[in-house]
């Protein structure tokens, strides 16, 4: 656990008990801090009472000599509407801040890797601490990943924290005075809570508004806002600007083509690796990914051959193109994280002959653009409450057949693939829908579909 002494005899106010903010409060009571802990949740308010820690008076709002508040990331403190805490705080002058804000505080000795980006940011963040691990390097990893910030450990001189930043948690980190600093892409989301793009791209570029030296900013030039960005700070004399893109080469950067993956940071560019070999990033959307954690070892001294190692070694991300298992012609991939058809569409892209699990709640459009990619489906196996309306949407163009369970469809997914012995077949668990009408969250259907899997076909788990 990471100790808060800076709030040793300070009252301080925790908002939001999920695990973060449970963590956040075990620590500065730990730390010797005066704590009082709120959730709109009743049942969270007993949770946090049952583990001893005195409930925030949430009629009275009483802030005096409150010196801060650990504010969940999740919880609207300007937009779309403020909660009546953050609106209170604000008129009080006490300041809104997060568990991730509190390991930075903290460890101020440790070095400080954070990574934002719309998409890729768990994968980037994940490949990253595993390269510096496997290079022998002293590294935790956690902000939007992972076990919460203040139960990663204490790390000190030497060390070195990889976070992955979120939008909310960008707003809420007076303290973030990261070395390097990394921005992957931006497209529009969670407009509601920024008021627009404009106010999404100006909470990402926070990541880069109060670095420490050497104050690397790594910056993906893909999209519009990104290379706006990459401009206006190689412009500003502060920071060491290095761009990465997966469509050109770019001088001073790192780049991918076709697979292979560039180092132009050097008097020459030169060849890291050919992304294509490494199983556990699959598919061009993970290119870009590692061109960032290429970029991010090698302005950290970290080599070529150490990025390699890593890379290779690397064992992937739960529920994100999981490889479950396989037999000499059959792979079960778990990609329960795909909640919507954007992020079916990138693993549907990585195979061919593909038998499809999807279903669940749908987002607005369906699977209607995923067409151009539906001959590479042998057989859709539906799901949950969108069955009907994908099974509208394939009719005529791919067989499919409904299931009341994910666990028959599994069944019957499996057996088929197993029959057919197609070249590359996978079994793919790819939903491009929420879970909650099945399951608890994207994470239990991914364990279950897992289970499963090693269940009906145990010898299936020995190649994972
Ligand atoms: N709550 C209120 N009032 C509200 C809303 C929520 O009291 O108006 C309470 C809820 O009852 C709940 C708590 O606040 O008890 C929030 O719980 P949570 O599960 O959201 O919080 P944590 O587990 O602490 O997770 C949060 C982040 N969640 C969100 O931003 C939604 C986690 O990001 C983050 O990893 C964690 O803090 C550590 O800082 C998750 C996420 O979905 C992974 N992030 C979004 C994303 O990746 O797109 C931004």
């Amino acid at each position: 656990m990471i100790s808060t002494p800076r709030y040793a005899a300070e009252r301080v106010v925790v908002m939001g008990l999920g695990k973060s903010g449970l963590s956040a409060a075990a620590s500065l009571r730990a730390s010797g801090a005066d704590v009082q802990v709120w959730d709109d949740k009743p049942a969270q308010v007993q949770e946090g009472i049952a583990r001893g820690f005195t409930a925030f008076d949430g009629q009275a709002m009483n802030l005096d000599g409150v010196r801060a508040i650990v504010w969940s990331p999740g919880i609207p403190h300007t937009l779309p509407k403020a909660h009546p805490l953050a609106v209170r705080a604000t008129a009080a002058g006490v300041p809104l801040t997060c568990d991730v804000d509190l390991l930075v505080e903290a460890q101020t000795d440790a070095a400080v890797i954070a990574i934002t980006g719309t998409n890729g940011k768990s994968t980037t963040t994940a490949l990253t601490a595993h390269v510096f691990k496997h290079a022998g390097r002293k590294t935790e990893m956690g902000g939007n990943i992972g076990i919460p910030a203040l139960e990663l450990e204490p790390l000190g001189l030497g060390g070195t924290y990889v976070l992955e930043l979120s939008s909310y948690q960008l707003e809420l980190m007076p303290h973030l005075h990261c070395q390097t600093a990394v921005l992957l892409n931006i497209t529009p989301d969670h407009l509601d809570r920024h008021g627009g793009l404009d106010g999404y791209i100006a909470a990402k570029r926070r990541i880069f508004a109060d670095q420490r030296a050497p104050r690397t900013a790594i910056i993906g030039v893909d999209d519009e806002p990104c290379l706006a960005l990459y401009n206006a700070l190689r412009s500003d004399g502060v920071h060491k600007v290095i761009p990465i893109s997966v469509r050109r080469p770019v001088p001073a950067g790192f780049y991918v083509d076709n697979g292979n993956l560039f180092d132009c940071s050097g008097q020459f560019p030169k060849t890291i690796m050919d992304l294509k070999n490494v199983a556990r990033l699959p598919g061009a959307h993970n290119w870009q990914n590692a061109a960032a954690a290429a970029a991010i070892a090698v302005s950290n001294g970290l080599t070529h051959a150490q990025i390699i190692a890593g890379f290779q070694t690397f064992p992937g991300l739960k529920h994100r193109q999981e490889l479950v298992g396989g037999t000499a012609n059959v792979a079960f991939v778990n990609d329960s994280k795909a909640t919507n058809a954007d992020a079916a569409e990138k693993a549907l892209l990585c195979y061919d002959n593909i038998y499809w699990i999807a279903g669940g709640v749908a987002k607005e459009g369906g699977i209607g653009p995923l067409a151009p990619l539906f001959p590479r489906i042998r057989h859709a196996f539906l799901i949950g409450d969108a069955a009907d309306d994908f099974a509208d949407t394939l009719e005529g163009k791919v067989p499919f057949a409904l299931y009341e369970d994910m666990e028959s469809a599994i069944e019957e997914a499996g057996a088929m693939a197993l029959k057919d012995k197609l070249p590359g077949a996978t079994v793919l668990l790819s939903p491009a829908c929420a879970s909650f009408d099945m399951f608890k969250n994207f994470e239990e259907r991914g364990d279950r579909f897992r289970e499963e899997v090693l269940a009906l076909w145990p010898q299936v788990g020995k190649v994972a």
